[in-house]
């Protein structure tokens, strides 16, 4: 039997309720477009290997304790490090000024190849994404360029290569070639056992980020605030 289709009939959902479309204003935002001018949210993903520095990395600038999901670690990996990320890791560096509030939330996938999945569910909705890769232990780098090359498919945020554990440009850029990141993205080489090398990588990202804006104009301010900001510690911390 056809279904009874009334052009006056109100609309009716699925499970018999009656339904209507939102309101343009009720309809589940974009959370960038409607966050209130004065609190603006700006997002990184910092992925990468497993025992690469990425932990390190978002404890070094977060303000709140990072949220970390580390375990102990099981199998082979246990040889490599005692304690390892097995969710997200969440840290946040938060400004306020005259201008309203500024946060910075960042957020860490666990590195092994089976979460790899978090970071293709992740790289969708970030302003910038920082892959952490070990520049001074190869054994890591068939993982680290699966790794790379499937996050740098369809990833429309600017993406920034931090090669830990290496003070040499040139080398970092090598590797982070190697490993398949492209010429036109920024590679750094670092040390994030210090705070500043990650406070570099986490401003690098920012810049980014302003660089490729595709946010509207509004979005300038808030972010060349928190790079001011993190400048601003960097000197202190010095
Ligand atoms: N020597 C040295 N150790 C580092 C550096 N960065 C991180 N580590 C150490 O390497 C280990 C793994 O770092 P972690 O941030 O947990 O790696 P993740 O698995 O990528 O989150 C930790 O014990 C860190 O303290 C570095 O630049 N130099
Ligand atoms: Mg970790």
């Amino acid at each position: 039997m056809t279904p009874d289709v009334r052009a006056d009939a109100p609309d009716v959902a699925p499970d018999g309720s009656p339904f209507a479309p939102p309101a343009a204003h009720e309809r589940h935002p974009d959370v960038h477009d409607t966050r209130e001018r004065d609190h603006q949210v700006v997002k990184l993903l910092v992925t990468g290997p497993f025992n690469a520095g990425k932990t390190t990395l978002i404890a070094a600038i977060s303000h709140t304790g990072v949220v970390d999901t580390d375990v102990a670690t099981t199998g082979d990996e246990a040889r490599t490090k005692p304690r390892t990320t097995v969710a997200m890791d969440f840290g946040t560096y938060s400004i306020t000024d005259d201008e309203g509030r500024v946060e910075l939330l960042m957020f860490g996938t666990p590195g092994q190849a089976r979460f790899a999945f978090m970071t293709d569910v992740m790289k969708g909705d970030v302003d910038a994404v920082i892959s952490v890769v070990d520049g001074s232990d190869e054994s890591t780098h068939a993982d680290a360029g699966r790794a790379m090359r499937s996050l740098i498919a369809d990833l429309h945020a600017p993406l920034v290569v931090a090669v830990n554990r290496c003070d040499d440009a040139d080398r970092a850029r090598r590797v982070a070639r190697r490993l398949g990141a492209l010429s036109s993205e920024a590679v750094l080489p670092c040390q994030l056992i210090r705070p500043d090398a990650s406070r570099d990588v986490v401003v690098a990202a920012l810049v980014a980020a302003l660089e490729r804006l595709e946010r509207p104009d509004s979005w300038r301010p808030p972010l060349e605030r928190v790079i001011d900001a993190l400048h601003r510690s960097a000197a202190v911390a010095a």
